[in-house]
């Protein structure tokens, strides 16, 4: 094997790992759903089995189909998230049967394929794309598992761990300077087709706040009356905001006039310290907007995070093209939260943006749109089919994405009243002339 395919076959082994340790709870936990914004996490399990087995196996493989009686169970397109409890879905022993059996078929197709000569399938072998489409997917629905997790309050089920101190010196924003940069990938091998191609985008100099907004803060704006003073929210967020009665972050309670959360079924202080998660696009839009600020659109937050102005080339990562190490970024799980504000001071950006991946999803004030030159590969439910101005786009990955589904141009979106994703939010301002 070369290296390409031993990177392969360590990435397929560990995301792998990580959906089995996040489904080990007990039958009836699995099968059951915990909120009816998600799916019961044995149907995310089989789910990632049967897209693996559609993908590497039949279309890159040419293998027949294994289970094809399955697929409208395991089709996200057919059954909405709350409706997915009637379906006839495999239980947790044979759904773990299926994935391990459509595993084992998948590395022998890895083993005996030329990735770089597959003939009528080259398009999907070429840099072992295809591998690489399973292996975010799984490590997208594993994220999405964490957030069922933590919609079920069953304590004991997700791991913690230490993460760095946080480094409360340094500016509030960092200026970028005006000029054009390079804006999503032509290169990076296993890039989704929704962030391609690389296009010049010209942008006016701007300020971005050097890290997410803090807790500490957001608890200043719910203690201002921000979530009573219209004259912070769009009309459709203040309409969100009287229907739903929200009045602070998602899992935030007020107790005996202080804040706590939370979190993997424990309640605990809200730490002022950490960037604020659990809040929708409108909340975040709003806080910028009391703050004297707005959102970042996608493109300057893609600038500020990625571009290098000196070599006047994109980063895969903030820092460079180095692996997260851990004192680079809050990524893969390391710890079950978002880690604090400054505690990433090696992980700054050319322009000295810090966590810009890692620790929280940041909203944008962008809608979920194509770049000029879309094509849509290799199908149009990944990326096409969403497009318009009904999802806003994410960026940077939160705590619980891993390092394989994260770089500089990565594209998220969901809907703006979403608060379950492990989202936050930075804000920007234009230069005043
Ligand atoms: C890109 C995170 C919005 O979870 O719906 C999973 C990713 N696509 N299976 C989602 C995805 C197909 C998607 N998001
Ligand atoms: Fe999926």
């Amino acid at each position: 094997m070369n290296d390409i395919k031993e990177r392969i076959a360590a990435e397929l082994i560990a995301v792998r790992d990580r959906s089995l340790t996040y489904t080990e709870a007990e039958d009836d936990l699995l099968v059951r759903q915990h909120s009816p914004l998600m799916s019961p996490l044995v149907w995310d399990l089989a789910h990632v089995g049967n897209y693996e087995e559609l993908w590497v196996l039949r279309e890159a493989g040419g293998i027949t189909p294994l289970r094809p009686e399955i697929d409208d169970i395991y089709d996200a397109f057919k059954t909405p998230r709350k409706d997915r409890p009637t379906l006839p879905f495999l239980g947790p022993a044979e759904a773990r049967r299926y994935i391990e059996g459509v595993r084992g078929r998948v590395l022998d197709v890895l083993d005996a394929v030329n990735l770089e000569d597959a003939g009528e399938h080259a398009p999907l072998h070429r840099d072992g794309f295809v591998f690489g489409l399973v292996i975010q997917h799984e490590h997208q629905h594993d994220e999405t598992m964490l957030a069922t997790l933590q919609l079920s309050g069953q304590p004991g089920l997700v791991r913690d761990g230490d993460l760095p101190q946080g480094r409360a010196d340094g500016p509030e924003e960092v200026y970028v300077p005006a000029g054009t940069f390079l804006m999503g990938t032509g290169t990076l091998p296993w890039a989704y087709d929704n962030e391609r191609p690389a296009h010049r985008v010209d942008l006016p100099g701007y300020w971005i706040d050097r890290l997410p907004v803090g807790n500490r803060a957001y608890a200043a704006f719910i203690e201002d009356g921000g979530y009573d003073d219209p004259r912070w929210w769009t009309p459709e967020g203040w309409g969100w905001r009287r229907n739903s009665g929200v009045s602070a972050p998602l899992f935030w309670t007020r107790e005996g006039g202080a804040w706590w959360r939370t979190r993997f079924g424990r309640s605990e202080p809200v730490p002022m310290d950490e960037p604020v998660q659990h809040v929708s696009w409108y909340e975040a839009d709003a806080y910028a907007r009391w703050a004297g600020k707005r959102l970042p659109t996608e493109a300057e937050w893609e600038k500020a995070c990625g571009w290098d102005p000196a070599a006047e080339q994109a980063r895969r990562y903030p820092w460079g093209e180095r692996n997260p190490g851990p004192d680079l970024a809050n990524l893969g799980h390391r710890a079950a939260h978002p880690a604090p504000l400054g505690a990433y001071p090696a992980g700054a950006s050319a322009y000295g943006a810090e966590q810009m991946v890692g620790d929280v999803w940041e909203w944008t004030g962008s809608w979920f749109q194509p770049y000029p030159g879309f094509r849509s590969f290799p199908y149009k439910e990944y990326s096409e089919v969403f497009f318009g101005r009904e999802y806003r786009v994410l960026r940077g990955g939160s705590w619980a994405a891993d390092p394989a589904a994260v770089r500089t141009t990565f594209r998220n979106w969901d809907y703006p009243i979403r608060r379950q994703i492990f989202t936050g939010f930075r804000c920007a301002r234009s230069e005043l002339v």
